[in-house]
């Protein structure tokens, strides 16, 4: 386990030039680049370092096994599954179930960008039908496509879409700067401000002189005032926001470490993703407009065009949610044995392509072992979190907008500087996991179910203009 996380995270890529190139510098590439070329060698230049896991890889899978089994539990499936207060088969349906609530808005959004890419790069890189190759979407993994943003919407006005990596640039943010500014965010709302220790011994750029995991964490060192995060901040908008997804993990460490041992952990793994990324809905105009980074024009240009700022959110928040279901679906699988060695990065890819509707640009190699580029695999953490988190981030916070009486639509909603919301958020929080989490949810939203409807609710106006973009355009893949 250990050596396949350090293959992770001293992972790099040399070429017959000499040219060579870890994670980072290949993501300048994929998430900046124009160049077919250059994204595609950006592209299949990362995977080129899981090759090699696959073998310890599956060691792992079978002492895993093996040790769930010792456990009394019918593989590492069940027992990752066996953590969600109901049965793992109830669990996974309800799972199912709020996906194909979702799907319809994936798919317009998946067939509007496929039309502009097409547009934009013509057939020979992508066509009209059919499924995205995955280096062309603005990201290594192509779970967020909000770099591509500019292909696929012209904003009414320059003002109307918010730039925050622009912002934080022309703020002059320090990356420590960014971190305090998602600190004041909790403090708004009534959390305790971080402890002198967290500044001291927490990592914020990346060393120059070794080599260390980039990929962001948040850490409970001792269960009392010892919380840091590690990761190499960029200044840019998809870093202030795993900012706040960080803090989100170290503001619910201190609201439930004063429990008993037992009871310091998320209500489930999921909510334990959704604490940063429910304050992310709140990085409104309006907000931005109070702590003084937009003027009341540009505030008033921004909720102007609904859409703009609703498709930024949707090419980051609806497209991740497929691939949060894909990782262990292939898990699921890869543990039970139902899959022989020389076809998993087949069962990846088809799940890729049914799922996502995004596929490989280029052959894969009979050695690839594609999903040993991402994170958790070779760091074997569970991926379902993500869905939940992906889903629950929008019940809460339309619950918490309602409580607060927001009339408005939800996007323009902010819980930044309520008390009342953040007692709401605090209290819960603190349960810890000392009861089952559908108690917890009930407390804050009223409903003890995961659904889509408020992910729905949320993007209604962006679905209605997406299918009216659509017609005429042959979707589906
Ligand atoms: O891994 C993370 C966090 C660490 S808990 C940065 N996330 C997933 C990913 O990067 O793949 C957050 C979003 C999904
Ligand atoms: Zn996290």
């Amino acid at each position: 386990k250990a050596e396949l996380s350090a293959m992770y995270g001293s992972g790099r890529h040399c070429f017959e030039d000499g040219t060579c190139y870890d994670l980072e510098g290949f993501e300048q590439i994929i998430d900046n680049s124009r160049n077919p070329e250059d994204l595609l060698m950006a592209w299949s230049g990362w995977r080129e370092i899981g090759k090699p896991m696959k073998e310890k890889y599956l060691r792992m899978v079978e002492i895993g096994e093996m040790g769930s089994k010792d456990l009394g539990f019918e593989g590492l499936s069940d027992l990752w599954f066996s953590k969600y207060d109901m049965s793992s088969d109830e669990f996974l349906s309800d799972v199912d179930r709020v996906w194909e609530e979702v799907k319809p808005l994936y798919d317009a959004l998946h067939c509007h960008v496929r039309g502009e890419l097409n547009e934009f790069y013509g057939d020979e890189v992508v066509k009209n039908d059919g499924m995205i190759p995955a280096h062309i979407l603005g990201n290594m993994w192509a779970q967020s496509w909000s770099n591509i943003y500019d292909l696929v919407y012209e904003p009414s006005s320059v003002d109307a879409s918010i730039n925050l990596t622009q912002i934080i640039q022309e703020e002059n943010l320090s990356e420590v700067d960014m971190v305090r500014v998602a600190e004041d965010f909790f403090v708004s709302l009534g959390f305790e401000r971080l402890a002198d220790t967290f500044w001291e011994r927490s990592l914020f750029v990346k060393p120059r002189d070794r080599d260390v995991t980039c990929h962001a964490s948040a850490w409970n060192l001792d269960s009392e005032e010892d919380l840091r995060i590690k990761m190499c901040i960029q200044k840019n908008e998809e870093d202030f926001v795993t900012i706040h997804h960080e803090l989100g993990h170290i503001f619910y460490y201190q609201a439930y470490n004063h429990l008993p041992s037992i009871y310091e952990s998320g209500a489930n793994d999921g909510f334990h993703e959704a604490v940063g990324d429910l304050l992310s809905l709140s990085i409104t105009p309006a907000y931005l407009k109070e702590l003084g980074y937009i003027n009341e024009e540009q505030y008033l240009d921004a909720i102007s065009d609904p859409i703009s700022l609703l498709m930024k959110q949707a090419l980051e928040g609806i497209v991740v949610i497929p691939w949060t279901l894909i990782l262990d679906k292939w898990r699921s699988q890869v543990f039970s044995g139902d899959v022989e060695a020389d076809q998993l990065n087949n069962l990846w890819w088809e799940l890729r392509e049914s799922y996502q509707g995004v596929k490989a640009p280029i052959a894969r190699d009979y050695d690839a072992f594609d999903p040993g580029a991402k994170y958790h695999i070779p760091g074997n953490t569970p991926y379902t979190r993500y869905y939940l988190a992906r889903i629950m981030q929008y019940q809460f916070h339309e619950s918490l907008c309602n409580d607060i009486g927001f009339d408005g639509p939800l996007h323009e909603c902010t819980i930044y500087n309520n008390p009342e919301a953040g007692e709401k958020l605090k209290s819960m929080l603190a349960l810890g996991s000392s009861v089952p989490w559908q108690d917890a949810f009930e407390e804050l939203t009223g409903v003890r179910e995961l659904s889509g409807e408020s992910i729905i609710n949320y993007y209604s106006p962006l679905k209605e203009w997406l299918d009216e973009k659509n017609e005429g355009r042959q979707c589906g893949w």
